[in-house]
């Protein structure tokens, strides 16, 4: 995605690094406000301390947010005599807008061409590609800002002193990402407006703490503008990681997919490990929210989506529910226990554990009977439609061309999968990506099964 791109290469280009930070002098500038007004910073300076914000614009959501954010804690900062401004590229017309719309007591000053950021360091231009993407969403700067340069600032917050001189300074080149409120005002407090900040600290460039975006992203108009990928960590080849994918495919929820190479060891790095201590995938991450465990994974997408994978109607998802714990607890966790003998072994050198296999060929027989049963009348697992007692049952379906269970001798469940195959092209497409991966590491390990 252009947009996750371009904030990676303004991040990687260290132009946060090098824009103004606490120490420096922060530069005299002259601005209208959103009436016209000239308001000149060596005024503004004189009265006591400033808190300026450089904003993208009335188009970015994360910036409104922020805007309000900073408008919870206005009276906060007037309070200790210091001054609010926003300062952003774009026409008087639209900070009119953002003033009304975000209900804001504080000035957002027009700064035509990011002169002013510029001279902060703060300015960059957009890269051709996210010119494109923004110009498909009809988010066309030049005529939000009235010239023709593709150029924004990168959100940043400083506050200056009396003297002019830059107390405290954050710069996000990553703008979904903010400071949170406490955060924000506990710092305008306690550090800038009573002098405690920290004057051998140079600069300060926030880590990728987020702001919650959460409420602000139910906005459809706004996802679509600003979407936000939740990650799902995890490798091709893992029946866990195809019941999240193809729930994400069926739910048309987009997701960004990273590879965790499991053969590589990936998911038992310090990275990954403090996303899932078990060193297990899939993982979703999405903004703050991080999840292990592809059943709650699935339940979280479609709370997200609306989605009636979960069921229809209260008793659908207590059915679905109920079947969703028995596909862990009495059925998946035996193929697992076979697949890691026979084919996990191998990738280690070590044989299979006969009696590991029997006890695990016995359980998967008898849970096989009791779903062989369920499904001698029934088409779908719950109610008349796939939901995830679907997903979570059909899983070690994934590697029987490898671990070889024995669920031909079941009928109607055999028949069931190849329903489910037939019918749900996301579940055929994800069988491929499994076969692919798994039997491309079989073959580069020499493995034959
Ligand atoms: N109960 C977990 C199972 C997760 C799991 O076993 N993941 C496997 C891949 S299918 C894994 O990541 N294995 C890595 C390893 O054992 O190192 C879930 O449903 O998400």
């Amino acid at each position: 995605m252009e947009h996750w791109r371009a904030i990676r290469a303004l991040i990687d280009s260290g132009q946060a690094e090098r824009a103004l930070s606490a120490g420096d002098t922060a530069p005299d500038f002259e601005l209208e406000d959103a009436n016209g007004n000239s308001v000149s910073s060596r005024k503004l300076v004189a009265e006591g301390t400033l808190v300026l914000t450089f904003y993208r614009g009335v188009c970015c959501p994360y910036c409104n947010y922020d805007l309000q954010a900073l408008e919870d804690v206005r009276t906060l900062i007037e309070d200790r005599g210091a001054r609010l401004v926003a300062i952003s590229p774009q026409t008087l017309a639209n900070s009119r807008e953002s003033q009304r719309d975000n209900k804001l007591g504080f000035p957002i000053l027009s700064d035509a061409g990011a002169h002013v950021a510029d001279r902060f360091g703060l300015r960059f231009e957009l890269p051709a590609d996210l010119i494109e993407v923004y110009k498909q969403f009809g988010n066309d700067l030049p005529m939000i800002n009235a010239n023709p340069q593709w150029v924004l600032p990168m959100p940043a917050r400083y506050v200056i002193g009396a003297n002019g001189v830059i107390a405290y300074a954050e710069v996000n080149p990553d703008y979904t990402h903010r400071p949170d409120r406490p955060s924000c005002c506990r710092y305008l407090i306690s550090s800038a407006m009573i002098g405690r900040h920290r004057p051998g600290r140079k600069h300060r460039v926030l880590p990728l703490a987020g702001a919650r975006l959460s409420s602000l992203l139910k906005i459809p108009k706004l996802r679509r503008f600003y979407p936000m990928p939740i990650k799902i960590y995890g490798d091709p080849g893992s029946d866990s990681l195809r019941r999240v994918t193809s729930a994400a495919a069926i739910m048309g929820t987009a997701i960004e997919r990273v590879n965790v190479d499991l053969f590589k060891g990936e998911s038992r790095t310090p990275e990954f490990l403090a996303l899932n201590p078990h060193g297990l995938t899939p993982v979703m991450v999405d903004d703050e929210t991080v999840l292990y465990e592809a059943s709650a994974i699935n339940i979280y997408l479609a709370e997200k989506a609306g989605s009636d994978l979960l069921g229809a109607n209260d008793q659908e998802r207590h059915q679905v529910l109920q079947w969703m714990f028995w596909s862990g607890e009495q059925w998946r966790v035996f193929s697992v226990l076979q697949f890691n003998e026979r084919v996990g072994n191998r990738f280690l050198g070590e044989a299979e554990n006969k009696s590991i296999v029997d006890l695990a060929l016995k359980n998967i027989r008898a849970a096989a009977a009791v779903l062989d049963a369920h499904l001698a009348d029934r088409r779908f697992i719950v109610g008349d439609h796939l939901t995830f007692a679907g997903i979570d049952i059909a899983a070690p379906f994934s590697q029987v061309t490898r671990n070889h269970p024995p669920f031909a001798e079941f009928g109607h469940l055999a028949a069931w999968q190849q329903r489910l195959l037939d019918t749900v092209p996301a579940w055929a497409a994800t069988k491929q990506e499994v076969d692919v991966r798994m039997d491309a590491a079989l073959a580069a390990a020499g493995i034959e099964l």
